[in-house]
Order: structure tokens, then C-alpha cells, then sequence
């Protein structure tokens, strides 16, 4: 068994774990911002499958070192823990290792914060080898320095049945052993990152719209609506880990001819306060996104909180280097709107951005002009000569240009080709390699 699964999945002995939650308010934070940020913890707990018997938000000064909460109120929830038979206590933000380890002391019971508690969400959900190599990874960085701090559920697996004080050479040992595994998966992801480079070389010349957005806003959905695809659709949380790519369905084809084919692709989804070692690893699933053209920002709007949704999804974004990218805001799931006056408001402040519903398929024709808008925003039209004994070469541009005329000279062919800017470049760029004959 991965060393991963043996410290982070405990067997539960029931089916679902029960857990309190447990949110702190400072100052600066108002109580609705902690409020809704602790159900959507909630729903996290929900789907890594613990039912949440109580919640308790605590509003203090600042954080307490030792007890993050502070001793008292700590000791509270020790209480709560043995009469309502808790199985583990679920901080809403990240404790220190020190914290964490002297909570589950006093708690005598597994301590979580908000990034393991995503993390262990990720693992259960992580499909394909490169998802589970990379969550693999982001929990051994994330684990590392808590196997220093005696975080004491981890140490106690880790450190094998029956070694319930982390004896000092075990641990030394354990964190030897996760310190190899973390360098042999990131090898591993560098060489999964190799073929994906190759995967890519095949789309050159396509263009590529990219779905992002906060999870659950119904990017899967789209995709399926857009496309042939049959991606998992679920009212949860982190439904998607693995990116897929499908062709935007064929019916359009005949009017974005000089874009050739327009690919979209589906990705992870994000959250408030995601972890950053989970947002490092996945920076290669999310480089999909970073090959795109165009960034579809998917957004429920029926959501109480869609507007910090944008905003959390703006911030990752512009972590991954995407701030940049051209945006198009796709305000989701009109069908259950109620507020027909939000939709002013939004086209106006969010602009560009169109209203759909993907799952009744409402209003999706004018997305797709706006994305056809978009790849067809530079188009070029343009001659090129190539050699005529190079047939593949002329494959090539066939798939990157709408070609519009060809001619043959003597051992030349010239054409006549309308493509977007950047492929026009590359053929150009390609073709000086290919000199023709003298
Ligand atoms: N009412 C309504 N519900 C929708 C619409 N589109 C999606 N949903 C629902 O929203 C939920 C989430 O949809 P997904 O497509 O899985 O969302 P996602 O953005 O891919 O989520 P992750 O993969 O978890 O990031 C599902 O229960 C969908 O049925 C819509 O247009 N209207
Ligand atoms: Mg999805």
C-alpha cells in the first residue's frame, strides 16, 4: 500500500466518520464570510464522507498559537468530541503542525484542517495515473513537515501498529522514506509530463478554449453540451480531476472553417483557500489550460457567493500565470434564476460574458458565436510555396489553414491559405525550414 494511504486513510470502523467542524472569525473577516466558508466545508466533509454532527464558529482577536481556537475553547470541543462520540475535528483554515498536534492530543481523536481535508478528497477521486501521481505527491509535501511537528494520527500509521508515541528513529526513518517517495513521483511526473508534450504537439494549429471556474459551476456539464462527451456531471464537490479534450460539435463546423477545428477542454475545478501544494502539482493538468486561447470562466450564478467564487478563481488563475489570458465569463444555470435584473448587471460588469444554462442547453448558440468571435479575431489570409515533394508537409497546413487556393509551378506548390495569426506565423516559421529547391 502507497505510504500515503496507510497515514492518511485510516480504516474507519464505521462507514462515515462523524466530525465537527470548527471556523475561526478574526477580525477584518465579517461572520457571513466565515459562515459560508464553513459550509462549504460541510459539503467537502460530505463528500470525503463524514457527516457533520456540530459546528462550531469561534470569533477571537487573533489566532492562538497553541490551540489555534485557544485553550478554552478547545477544551469545549474535547468535551463535544467524547459525548457526541466524534471520530475526527475538522478545522476550516490550515493549523501549524504544532497546533494540530497539540489539538488531537487534547482531542485524543484525528485532527484535519481545510488542505487535508482536500487532499484526502483528491486522492479518493484521482482516476488516472497522473492524478493519483500528483495528489500523491501534494500530500507527501503537504505531510512532511507534520511528521516533524508529531502530528500524531500520522506518526502513529506511519510509525506502524502498536507504536502509539512516535519514537524518534521511526520517525527519522518515516520521513526518510517519504522524502525518497516524493523525488521518485515527481521523476514520475516529469516523465508523464514528456508524453503529454507529445500529445500536445498533435494540436498545434487547433484552437483551444479552455473551461475554468470554481467546482460544482457546471464545466462538465458544457462540456458534454458543447461537445460528444460524457464526462461525469455531479451535484459535488471535485467531480473532475482529469483534464479531457473534445472537438466543439461538428454542426458549427461549416461557419468557423478558417479556425478548422476548435477544441474545448475540461479541467480540475478550484476552491477558496485550495492548497498550494495541491495547486503546485496539478500545475501540469492545469498547463492544459495554459495551452488554450481562450479561458471559458464558468460560473454558477445561482450560487448565494458567486461573486468571491470569481474572485478565488481570478486569484488561481493568476497563481498559474493565466491572470493574463482572454476571458469570456460564462454565467451559469439561468434556468433557476430568479433575479432577472442580476442579468443586466452582470452583462455589463463582467463583460464580455453570455448567460446559459448548460444542462436545459439554453442560450448556447450565442456562446458558441462568441467563441467562433474569438478564434476568428485575427485571421489572416496569406501565400505560401512549398516544395511539392513534400506531401506531409502540405498535410500539415491543411490542418492548421483554411486553405483557399492551390496552384502548381513547376516542382512548387503555391497556396493560397486563410489561418489565424499565430498559425500563419508558425507555417511561415515552419516553412523557412523547408527552403524550396533554388
Ligand atoms: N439548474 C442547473 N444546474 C446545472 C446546470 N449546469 C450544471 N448543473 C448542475 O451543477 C452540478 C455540477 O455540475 P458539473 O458539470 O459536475 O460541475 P463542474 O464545474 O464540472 O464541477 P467539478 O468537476 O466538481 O469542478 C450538477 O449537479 C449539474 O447537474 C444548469 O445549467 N442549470
Ligand atoms: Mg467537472
Amino acid at each position: 500500500m502507497p505510504i500515503k494511504q496507510k497515514i492518511l486513510h485510516e480504516t474507519a470502523t464505521r462507514a462515515r466518520e462523524r466530525a465537527v467542524l470548527v471556523g475561526l472569525s478574526l477580525p477584518g473577516h465579517t461572520r457571513q464570510a466565515s459562515e459560508s466558508s464553513l459550509e462549504e466545508l460541510a459539503q467537502l466533509a460530505d463528500t470525503a464522507g463524514a457527516d457533520v454532527i456540530e459546528t462550531v464558529l469561534h470569533a477571537r482577536p487573533k489566532i492562538d498559537p497553541a490551540y489555534f481556537i485557544g485553550q478554552g475553547k478547545a477544551d469545549f470541543i474535547a468535551a463535544l468530541v467524547t459525548q457526541q462520540d466524534i471520530d475526527v475535528v475538522i478545522f476550516d483554515d490550515d493549523l501549524s503542525p504544532g497546533q494540530a498536534a497539540n489539538l488531537e492530543r487534547l482531542f485524543d481523536t484525528k485532527v484535519l484542517d481545510r488542505s487535508g481535508l482536500i487532499l484526502d478528497i483528491f486522492a479518493r477521486r484521482a482516476r488516472t495515473r497522473e492524478a493519483r501521481t500528483q495528489v500523491e505527491l501534494a500530500q507527501l509535501e503537504y505531510l512532511l513537515p507534520r511528521l516533524a511537528g508529531q502530528w500524531t494520527h500520522f506518526t502513529r500509521h506511519a510509525g506502524g501498529i502498536g507504536l502509539r508515541g512516535p519514537g524518534e528513529t521511526q520517525l527519522e526513518t518515516d520521513r526518510r522514506i517519504v522524502r525518497q517517495r516524493i523525488a521518485h513521483l515527481t521523476k514520475e511526473l516529469q516523465k508523464i509530463e514528456r508524453q503529454r508534450a507529445v500529445r500536445r504537439q498533435h494540436r498545434e494549429g487547433v484552437f483551444k478554449v479552455a473551461l475554468v471556474g470554481y467546482t460544482n459551476a457546471g464545466k462538465s456539464t458544457l462540456l458534454n453540451a458543447l461537445t460528444e462527451a460524457q464526462v461525469l456531471v455531479e451535484n459535488r464537490l471535485f467531480a473532475t480531476l482529469d483534464p479531457t479534450v473534445r472537438a466543439l460539435r461538428n454542426e458549427s463546423n461549416g461557419f468557423h472553417k478558417d479556425v478548422g477545428e476548435i477544441l474545448l477542454i475540461d479541467t480540475v475545478g478550484f476552491i477558496r483557500k485550495l492548497p498550494h501544494d495541491l495547486v503546485a502539482s496539478f500545475k501540469s493538468t492545469l498547463e492544459e489550460a495554459c495551452e488554450a486561447e481562450l479561458l471559458l470562466h464558468v460560473i454558477d450564478v445561482t450560487h448565494p457567493d458567486f461573486e468571491q467564487h470569481i474572485k478565488t478563481v481570478r486569484e488561481v488563475l493568476n497563481e498559474l500565470e493565466l491572470g493574463e489570458y482572454p476571458v469570456l465569463h460564462v454565467f451559469n444555470k439561468v434556468d433557476a434564476l430568479h433575479e432577472p435584473g442580476l442579468i443586466t448587471r452582470l452583462r455589463n460588469e463582467y463583460a464580455p460574458a453570455v448567460m446559459i444554462s448548460a444542462e436545459r442547453k439554453m442560450f448556447l448558440h450565442e456562446l458558441q458565436e462568441r467563441i467562433v468571435e474569438f478564434a476568428t479575431a485575427n485571421v489572416v489570409e496569406f501565400e505560401a510555396e512549398l516544395p511539392i515533394a513534400e506531401p506531409a508537409l502540405l498535410a500539415r497546413i491543411h490542418r492548421m489553414a483554411n486553405v483557399l487556393e492551390r496552384r502548381f509551378e513547376d516542382d512548387r506548390v503555391i497556396v493560397k491559405l486563410r489561418a489565424r495569426q499565430p498559425e500563419a506565423d508558425q507555417i511561415r516559421h515552419f516553412l523557412n525550414f523547408h527552403p524550396l529547391p533554388a
